[in-house]
């Protein structure tokens, strides 16, 4: 301030020069008086009125780098600063090797939705850990977990004069994208120090199965091991799609479509590449030929954009991505359903552990002696009309109930009650190397099995693992 107008007693309303912020987020201004100290004012003994704040924050759009010791860092556990070569000069680390205790978050919150880069740097050492598992959140979802090798430096685009590498692509549509790193890790140590959150710029592009006669469809039935592929027609709206994309395909005899489809049986993907198929309009065709490994009654699932090739024009609110066959494919031969898998379920309190003697090396486990209302439940759809072997797995121990109560269903009939010994080994014919016992045979007209384990058993504990059944 220098024009005698501006130097005169009264208010003074006007303009900063222009500013520019360098980095993305939400942000407070301030602004001070006399910041150059240029003479001591009448006020100079207690001056606590020269610094204002804007009452609205500013939100400003482009990458942002969340740093150690910055706003949207934080930590769990017992971390200590080094001064090395990293971003802004210094980065934190912790004991490697631990249970996770030892954790730092990165988070940028008032994001645009839509297709971020997920960057990281580090300072690079011998000692750290190989497999650093950086967790990438939507809000509170996690999107997905990649290992980093922080021994070897960072491969990537320079930004405060350190290298930064993509750890992934990530949709988000919170607004809140977070980035954790735990101490799980092999090595000695591993470290923290910056993540920077690039947006991707919006296309005006939106995949879809939403025009008349969109879809997927698969063969009515089909053998184990016998190749077979789906018919898909999707929609391309808006503008022809800027660069390749995916679709994947899954298979679920739960027909759920608000599935969490990493639980279903994924069967592939493809590639959409040809200028043709990247143009505006319905495009028809088939899958790569897949194939089960598993026996049931599947409804098929295809994702578009399932590796975010693109930030879409829908991408706030991306609900036309997902497409389901409308008639179950019948696969013949044995089924297998295991805790975990997308038609088996809990009420009450259960626990994962792992164990080498249950089908997929883990199993879950409830206090036994109780009233049979935590239950463990199996279904298996698609099964013809006939007679089935019921078979069950579990990783056997002294502790566990030698009367495991399974209740068998035709439907929602109730057909028989059979218990399991489950402090010895069941006893039958391995699949997936571990041995399934044959609990029982039953009739099955209404196409469905479904069994339900209870923990009204003996002893301390009841085990639920895998269900099997053969005709
Ligand atoms: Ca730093
Ligand atoms: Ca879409
Ligand atoms: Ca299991």
């Amino acid at each position: 301030m220098s024009a005698a107008a501006d130097l005169a007693v009264g208010d003074h309303s006007g303009t900063s020069p222009s500013l520019q912020l360098p980095n993305g987020g939400t942000y407070y201004l301030l602004a001070r008086l006399t910041a150059g100290s240029s003479w001591m004012e009448s006020d100079a003994a207690k001056d606590s009125n020269d610094v204002a704040v804007a009452p609205q924050t500013v939100q400003v759009s482009g990458p942002v780098i969340v740093d150690n010791g910055t706003a949207g860092y934080s930590e769990t556990g017992a971390w200590t600063t080094e001064n090395v070569t990293a971003y802004n000069g210094s980065e934190r680390y912790a004991a490697a090797g631990g249970t996770g205790q030892n954790t730092a978050t990165w988070q940028a919150t008032g994001l645009p939705a839509g297709l971020y880069q997920v960057q990281a740097t580090w300072h690079a050492y011998g000692n750290q850990s190989s497999n650093a598992p950086y967790a990438i959140y939507d809000g509170a979802t996690l999107l997905q977990t990649v290992a980093v090798n922080q021994t070897l430096t960072p491969s990537g685009s320079s930004f405060g004069g350190v290298p930064f590498q993509t750890l992934a692509r990530v949709n988000i549509t919170t607004g809140t994208l977070k980035v954790t790193v735990g101490n799980t890790g092999n090595g000695t140590y591993v470290v923290a120090d910056a993540v920077r959150f690039a947006p991707l710029p919006v296309s005006s592009t939106d995949l879809n199965w939403s025009a008349g006669g969109d879809g997927i469809s698969g063969p009515a039935s089909v053998n184990q091991q016998t190749g077979f592929t789906i018919s898909r027609t999707y929609t391309i709206s808006g503008a022809a799609a800027p660069s390749s994309f995916t679709i994947a395909y899954y298979a679920s005899m739960s027909a759920d479509p608000k599935q969490d489809l990493s639980k279903a049986t994924f069967l592939g993907k493809e590639t959409i590449s040809a200028a043709a198929d990247l143009a505006v309009g319905n495009h028809s065709g088939t899958s790569p030929a897949f194939q089960f490994a598993n026996g049931g009654g599947y409804t098929l699932f295809a994702v578009l954009n399932a590796d975010n090739s693109f930030t879409e024009s829908d991408a706030a609110n991306d609900t036309n991505n997902l497409a389901l066959s409308t008639q179950q494919t019948l696969v013949s031969g044995p089924v297998i359903v295991d805790n975990g898998d997308p038609t088996y379920a809990e009420t009450g309190a259960w626990t994962s552990q792992l164990d080498r003697g249950a089908y997929g090396g883990s199993d879950r486990y409830t206090a036994a002696g109780g009233t049979g209302s935590t239950t463990a439940t199996w279904v298996v759809t698609g099964l013809a009309a006939g007679s089935y072997a019921i078979e069950a797995s579990w990783g056997p121990y002294y502790n566990q109930s030698t009367n495991a109560p399974y209740a068998i269903y035709d439907g929602s009939t109730l057909v028989q009650n059979v218990t399991a010994d489950q402090t010895a080994t069941p006893s039958g014919a391995s699949a997936g190397g571990v041995p399934f016992q044959v609990l029982t045979h039953v009739t099955i007209t209404s196409g469905t099995l479904k069994v339900v384990l209870s923990n009204s058993g003996n002893n301390t504990y009841v085990i639920a693992d895998a269900l099997r059944v053969e005709s």
